[in-house]
């Protein structure tokens, strides 16, 4: 089978591309990905070497160019990953997340269906759900939780996600959604709570903690919720959504501390600073659908995680340095590629 894979040259999609490309060497997978700011092709070079594997530059908001893509290449699957994924951006800058988030979701939509793709995949986020109530810790989001967002980034994902099940029923489009919590892990851009106080505690700078640092969230390792998005896109049932979460819920606070712990720094880096505008308060997953149908559990035990993802920074500071310098923008070179794709 041909998959597009949006967003491969982020955080989670390359850690996807790693376990597909590798696993499944009779099928072919093609990187999309506009390599914005988020976007890091250094991360995904390595994929070059395996034959089953292309990578693409270009952008889900050009309708025509995403038109003649499909046209030319017939995917049998897209698994889109690509988005502005960072709450912090779109309170400061929320057009773009709509820009990128729905109109380029409904592009991939329009073609798959102009083009007949067996399964358009949806990676969302458990935020479309809003937040939860730090004081009835038992419950959960399940599938069948309303749409309550609260960022301008989670109300273009549950935007995005309604434009999905509309396509499902309308054009009869085979979709599925998967809605995931905080992934942690290799390749995470340094503006997200675990990779930031990395970076910063390892220059000895102050860590920032918005707030109290009280809220919570649940906590997958990148792996894990790769390997369910992997397993709904095969396994899931047509025009359902799959709730993936960590059973790791964790108060910032205590993450900060852990990370800190971890690399031996002292907690006076720690820094309380203005709480994020809306804040949302917990999030919990109930991923007891994908468990039950899918046989997928999550295997990561939190702190042991995190202890082998703050090994992994540590190993590759001169990844973390080149975002610093930006010298990871001109990690690409398409003049050097053999494979860089011609569209009509
Ligand atoms: P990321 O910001 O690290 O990566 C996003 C990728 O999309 C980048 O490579 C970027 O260049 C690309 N991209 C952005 N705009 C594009 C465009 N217009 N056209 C083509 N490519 C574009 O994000 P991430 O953390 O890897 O998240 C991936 C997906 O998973 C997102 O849809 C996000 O909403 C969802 N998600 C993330 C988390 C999390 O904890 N990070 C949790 C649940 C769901
Ligand atoms: O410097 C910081 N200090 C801090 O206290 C940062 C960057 C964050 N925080 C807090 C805010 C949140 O409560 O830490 C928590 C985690 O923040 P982020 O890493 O920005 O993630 P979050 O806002 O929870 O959203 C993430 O999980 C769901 C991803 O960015 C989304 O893409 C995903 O959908």
């Amino acid at each position: 089978m041909k998959f597009l894979v949006t967003g491969g040259a982020g955080f989670i999609g390359s850690n996807y591309l790693y376990y597909v490309v590798e696993k499944y060497p009779d099928d072919t997978f093609y990187c999309l990905d506009a390599l914005t700011y988020a976007g890091n092709y250094s991360s995904i070079a390595e994929l070059e070497k395996y034959p089953n594997y292309h990578f693409i530059k270009g952008d889900i908001r050009d309708r025509a160019f995403i038109d003649s893509l499909f046209d030319a290449e017939r995917f049998d699957v897209v698994v889109n990953f690509a988005a502005e994924s960072h709450v912090d951006n779109s309170i400061k800058n929320p057009s773009i997340f709509v820009e990128t988030n729905v109109l380029g979701v409904v592009n991939l939509l329009d073609a798959s269906k102009k083009y007949h793709v067996k399964r358009f995949h949806q990676v969302s986020t458990d935020e479309v759900y809003g937040d939860l109530a730090f004081d009835q810790p038992d419950t959960f989001f399940t599938e069948t939780t309303p749409l309550h967002a609260s960022s301008p980034y989670s109300a273009s994902k549950a935007s995005a996600d309604l434009e999905v099940m509309a396509y499902a029923r309308t054009f009869k489009l085979p979709v599925t959604i998967s809605r995931c919590s905080n992934n942690y892990g290799p390749y995470q851009f340094p503006e997200k709570l675990i990779p930031v106080v990395i970076e910063k505690a390892l220059h000895d700078e102050p860590v920032p903690v918005y707030g109290q640092g009280l809220n919570i969230r649940d906590w997958i390792y990148v792996k894990d919720h790769c390997i369910g998005v992997d397993e709904v896109v095969r396994h899931g049932r047509v025009g359902e959504v799959y709730n993936l979460g960590g059973r790791s819920e964790r108060r910032n606070i205590d993450v900060v501390k852990g990370i800190l712990k971890c690399l031996g720094k002292p907690e006076s880096l720690i820094t309380y600073v203005d709480d994020r505008p809306g804040h949302d308060l917990r999030y919990a997953i109930d991923c007891s659908k994908a468990e039950k149908e899918l046989g997928w559990k999550q295997t990561h035990v939190f702190e042991e995680g995190l202890k082998e993802t703050v090994d992994w920074y540590l190993a590759h500071r001169d990844w973390l340095e080149n975002i610093k310098n930006g010298n990871y923008r001109k990690s690409y070179h398409p003049q050097k590629k053999s494979l860089s794709r011609k569209t009509k």
